[in-house]
């Protein structure tokens, strides 16, 4: 098993000297009903296989997906593997789906490798015992600076899941589109919906779109969580209703790359409507615990405003049975215990929350942020906050980034993709991947105290065929040659 580059690395891995092998007679048992229906539909999915579901277990040639409620970690799993089989035994169907994917891996691995005599469908005996250091493992797609289309948002869902993260934060809303349906304020998609950075088409998510995407995350144990940014990068809501603005003036599409120059105006009740009307609709359509009210770069909301109306923002989203989640700017207002605040680029700030009781993601621009450049000659991407080569992205650790953020109030990590350069889904593939592998890591695995690139490049380049295989169009790194 240890010639197999697992990515994120498992918690322990102990190798035996035998295998088991496919066969076209191979079949998979399970114990947990109609769930365990789906899960070994997404065996054969995931493995490319369409084995047969079998309700006795046989003692041989077998897959076995098995729940035992007394295994001690929630999303963890183990995987054994000997000659007549193979058993993923898990607390929940999330870890059944996780060691699922370990397999994956190794079985991709297997099916590229070239050595003359491989059995490709063979898989190496031993056994993983695996489980996550963070719940929350996730990355950020800003479908607001160009739209990407629901299928699109499944393809990186799929691919995501791969890496075992398990949360999705879709930045709906922003100065150049806005791109959720809201019944109530319909013009927000009609007008504020119809283009994008670069003056494209844009386009937006229906109600049914996103509820369509939720329950496509759901079953790959990724939680959907919507944006709405405000009081600030709220321009397509303003050329949408001139009324959310101090000065109601008629506005036009604004297709640029700046940030910070728009406000709700903080001092109308019409603006609370419409954030309430926005949150209800959105809380309405989401499973997951959390609503991000953004919060960000409101540069032109003079800070005594903001505080209050992040607060009553806060006391919407809560009203409506949410959590809130904001960028670290919103650790000025008063929080509690039950909010999270999301560190980007102020420490201070975030420090601001943490003693205020909040939570925290990981999301540091300098080191996680995928939109920007890996060198000088990348032609996408940005770099006001640095280039990140994927050496950059994986060689940190949280006591030296953020020393005085305690490992107990993070939540997990979070790699946000900005979108004002990508146009295309591949272009947002080539600045998510390979980055997206370590973060991934990051979020999951064990801390080493001294990050090993060396070991884990090794096993990111048995990656590459993974990618391939799955059309990834990823960044090959000269560090990786
Ligand atoms: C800063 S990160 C922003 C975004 C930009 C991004 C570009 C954050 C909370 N705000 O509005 O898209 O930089 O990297």
């Amino acid at each position: 098993m240890d010639r197999v580059g697992i990515i994120p690395a498992p918690v322990e891995m102990e190798e035996s000297m035998s295998s088991f092998a496919f066969t076209d007679g191979t079949k998979i048992f399970h114990n947990f009903g109609a769930d365990g229906e789906e899960m070994a539909a997404m065996a054969n999915e995931l493995l490319g296989k369409s084995m047969s579901v079998v309700e006795k277990r046989p003692s041989k040639n077998v897959v076995a997906l098995v729940i035992d409620t007394t295994f001690a970690h929630n999303e963890g799993y183990e995987l054994f593997v000997d000659k007549n089989g193979m058993e993923i035994k898990a607390k929940w169907p999330a870890g059944i789906l996780y060691g699922l994917q370990t397999l994956r891996q190794m079985y991709m691995q297997r099916q590229v490798d070239t050595t003359t005599g491989t059995n490709k469908e063979a898989i190496p005996a031993g056994r993983i015992l695996d489980y996550p250091r963070f719940g929350y493992r996730g990355m950020m797609l800003d479908i607001a600076r160009h739209f990407f289309s629901p299928d699109d948002i499944k393809s990186l869902i799929d691919k995501m899941a791969l890496y075992k993260m398990n949360h999705l934060h879709l930045h709906l809303t922003d100065d150049q589109g806005w791109r959720i349906e809201i019944k109530s304020w319909p013009k927000l998609t009609t007008v504020g919906g119809k283009t994008e950075v670069g003056g494209g088409e844009g386009g937006y998510l229906t109600q049914e779109d996103y509820l369509d995407i939720q329950a496509y995350a759901q079953k790959r144990n990724i939680t959907i969580v919507p944006e709405i940014d405000m009081p600030g990068h709220t321009h397509a809501a303003l050329v949408s209703y001139p009324e959310l603005a101090c000065d109601t003036e008629k506005r036009e599409h604004y297709t640029g790359m700046r940030v910070g120059f728009s406000t709700l105006c903080w001092k109308k009740d019409v603006v609370y409507q419409f954030v309430d009307d926005v949150i209800m609709e959105l809380a309405d359509l989401t499973t997951g615990p959390y609503i991000h009210i953004g919060g960000d770069e409101s540069q032109v909301t003079p800070m005594e405003a903001y505080i209050p109306f992040i607060e009553r923002a806060k006391s919407i989203v809560n009203k409506y049975g949410k959590t809130v989640v904001g960028w670290d700017e919103i650790a000025h207002a008063k929080l509690d215990n039950n909010d999270v605040v999301q560190w980007w680029n102020n420490e201070k700030n975030t420090l601001m929350g943490v003693e205020q009781g909040t939570k925290v993601i990981i999301s540091p621009a300098k080191r996680i942020y995928l939109d920007m450049k890996y060198n000088e000659d990348t032609k996408l991407g940005l770099k006001w906050s640095g280039l990140i080569e994927v050496d950059k992205a994986y060689n940190w650790t949280l006591r030296d980034l953020a020393p005085n953020i305690p490992e107990s109030s993070v939540l997990g990590i979070e790699s946000p993709l900005w979108a004002e350069t990508t146009e295309t889904i591949d272009d947002v593939e080539f600045l998510v991947f390979p980055r997206l592998c370590g973060v991934a890591e990051k979020a999951w695995s064990k801390e080493k105290l001294k990050m090993d690139w060396d070991e884990y490049s090794g096993r990111l380049k048995m990656h590459y065929p993974i990618l391939d295989k799955l059309d990834v169009n990823y960044y090959k790194s000269p560090l990786l040659d």
